[in-house]
C-alpha cells in the first residue's frame, strides 16, 4: 500500500512540476507502439554527436580526424583535451553486424598515434597497436582501417598510448545485431566514462596524477549533462563504457534494471539478475535495461562520494575561502560574489544554522549547494523545479520518467522523429 502511495504522490509531484493536472501522472504506462521484430533504433550519446558515413562500393566509409579539442566540461570550466572531430569523448560511430566498415584515421595532433578497437574480432593488421600491428600515425598523415563487423553490442575505440587515453581520445562503437534483441527498448541511450585531473586555473588535463578532480559523463559534468528524457511505460537501455583509471558504480534510483551485456556483447537472459547499481570497472562496457514504470526526475550517478562533486577553486580564483561565512545571509552573499565571476543569473545555498562555524565539521558540501539553473537551461531540462541543480555535480544526470503528453512537451516530436533517423545511426 504504501508503495502504491508512493507512486502516485511522485506521479502527482511529476505533474505538478510541469504545470499540468495531477491526474495526467497516473496515466497507466503505455505499451510500445513499435512493432515488432525491427531492426534496433539508434543509440542517442546526449552531448555527443554521431560520426557521419558514406557509402562507398557497399563499404561504410568515416572519416575520423585526432585533434585537440576544447571542451566545455562546467559553466566555468573549459579544458584543452584531445579527442576526434571536435568532441571529446569522439563522436558514435554506430554501424549493423555485417558491414564491412572502412575509419580513415587522420592525425591533426602534434605526436603520433593509432587508433585500437576495443574487443573487436578483426584481423591483426587492424589493431591499432604502434610498432606491432603497424607503423604509428605520423602528425599530418593518416591511415585507413578496414573490417567487416561480425558481433554485436556496445564496444569502444581508443588511442592505445595510455596518456593519450586520460587526455580524452575515446568513443563510442556501437555494432547493432540486424535484428533489435527481445524485448525491444523504446529509448537506447550511450554514456561514456571519464576522470580528470585538472589544476586550478589550468586547462589541461594532468595525464601523470593519480587523483581527479572533474569526472564527466559525455564530456560534461553535471549538471551540465543533460538527462535522459524517457516515455512513462517505455523499456530503455543505457549503455556505459569506462576508459578512465576508476572503476564506478552507477545506481540508478527508482527503478531496478538488468544487465544484459558486457563489453563483448549481449548476455543470456538467465544472467539477468535484478540490480540498481552496477559497477562499470575500467576497460568495461555494460548494458542496463528497465520499464521505466515510475513517474519522476530519477538520479542516475556514480556512487563514489568523490565523483559526485565539482572542483570549486577555479570559482575561487585568488580569493581562497578558508571559512564559511556563519549566517544566512552572508553565507549568501558569499555564494552569490563565487557565481558572479561567471556570470550565473542566481544562486542558492540551503539554510545553515546559527552559530554553524561552533560545530565540528562544518561546514560540509550542503553549503556549498550553488543552483545554477539559468547557466544550464536547454530543453530537456524544461520543467524541473528551481535549484534542481543545486546538488547535481560530477558523473551524475537525471533519467526523466515522463507521461506520454509531458514528454512531447519536453522532446518534440519532431526531436524524436530525427533521433530514429539521423544519418549516423544504424539504418
Ligand atoms: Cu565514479
Amino acid at each position: 500500500m504504501s508503495s502504491r502511495r508512493t507512486f502516485i504522490e511522485s506521479a502527482i509531484t511529476v505533474a505538478a512540476l510541469a504545470g499540468a493536472s495531477p491526474l495526467l501522472g497516473m496515466a497507466r504506462p503505455r505499451v510500445s507502439d513499435r512493432p515488432k521484430n525491427l531492426r534496433p533504433i539508434p543509440v542517442v550519446t546526449p552531448d555527443v554527436k554521431d560520426l557521419p558515413f558514406t557509402i562507398e562500393n557497399g563499404v561504410k566509409v568515416f572519416q575520423l580526424t585526432a585533434e585537440p579539442v576544447k571542451r566545455k566540461i562546467a559553466p566555468w570550466k573549459t579544458i584543452d583535451c584531445w579527442g576526434f572531430n571536435g568532441s571529446c569523448p569522439g563522436p558514435t560511430i554506430q554501424v549493423t553486424q555485417g558491414d564491412h566498415v572502412r575509419i580513415v584515421l587522420e592525425n591533426h595532433l602534434p605526436e603520433s598515434t593509432a587508433i585500437h578497437w576495443h574487443g573487436l574480432e578483426i584481423p591483426y593488421a587492424m589493431d591499432g597497436m604502434p610498432y606491432l600491428s603497424q607503423k604509428p600515425i605520423s602528425p599530418g598523415s593518416r591511415l585507413a582501417y578496414e573490417f567487416t563487423v561480425h558481433q554485436n553490442g556496445t564496444f569502444f575505440y581508443h588511442s592505445h598510448s595510455p596518456m593519450q587515453q586520460m587526455m580524452g581520445m575515446l568513443g563510442l562503437f556501437i555494432l547493432h545485431p540486424p535484428r533489435a534483441h527481445a524485448p525491444t527498448v523504446d529509448h537506447d541511450f550511450g554514456i561514456v566514462l571519464q576522470e580528470w585531473a585538472v589544476l586550478p586555473n589550468n586547462t589541461v588535463p594532468n595525464t601523470a596524477n593519480m587523483e581527479w578532480n572533474w569526472l564527466t559523463f559525455n564530456g560534461a559534468v553535471s549538471p551540465m549533462t543533460t538527462p535522459l528524457v524517457v516515455r512513462l511505460g517505455s523499456r530503455v537501455r543505457i549503455r556505459f563504457v569506462n576508459i578512465g583509471m576508476d572503476h564506478h558504480p552507477i545506481h540508478l534510483h527508482g527503478h531496478t534494471f538488468v544487465v544484459t551485456g558486457t563489453e563483448a556483447g549481449r548476455q543470456p537472459e538467465t544472467v539477468w539478475g535484478p540490480a540498481n547499481t552496477v559497477l562499470i570497472g575500467v576497460a568495461q562496457a555494460r548494458d542496463i535495461e528497465f520499464v521505466a514504470n515510475n513517474p519522476g526526475e530519477w538520479m542516475l550517478h556514480c556512487h563514489m562520494p568523490h565523483h559526485n562533486m565539482n572542483a570549486m577553486s577555479d570559482l575561487l580564483g585568488d580569493r581562497m575561502m578558508m571559512t564559511a561565512e556563519t549566517e544566512d545571509k552572508r553565507a549568501l552573499s558569499q555564494m552569490q560574489t563565487l557565481a558572479d565571476r561567471v556570470g550565473f543569473e542566481h544562486v542558492h545555498h540551503a539554510p545553515i544554522a546559527p552559530g554553524a562555524n561552533q560545530v565540528p565539521g562544518f561546514p560540509q558540501d550542503a553549503f556549498m549547494d550553488m543552483g545554477m539553473d539559468e547557466a544550464v537551461a536547454k530543453p530537456e531540462n524544461n520543467g524541473l523545479p528551481r535549484n534542481w541543480s543545486a546538488m547535481m555535480m560530477g558523473m551524475m544526470t537525471l533519467v526523466r520518467v515522463l507521461p506520454p503528453d509531458l514528454y512531447e512537451r519536453v522532446v518534440p516530436p519532431a526531436a524524436v522523429h530525427s533521433s530514429h533517423h539521423h544519418e549516423g545511426g544504424a539504418e
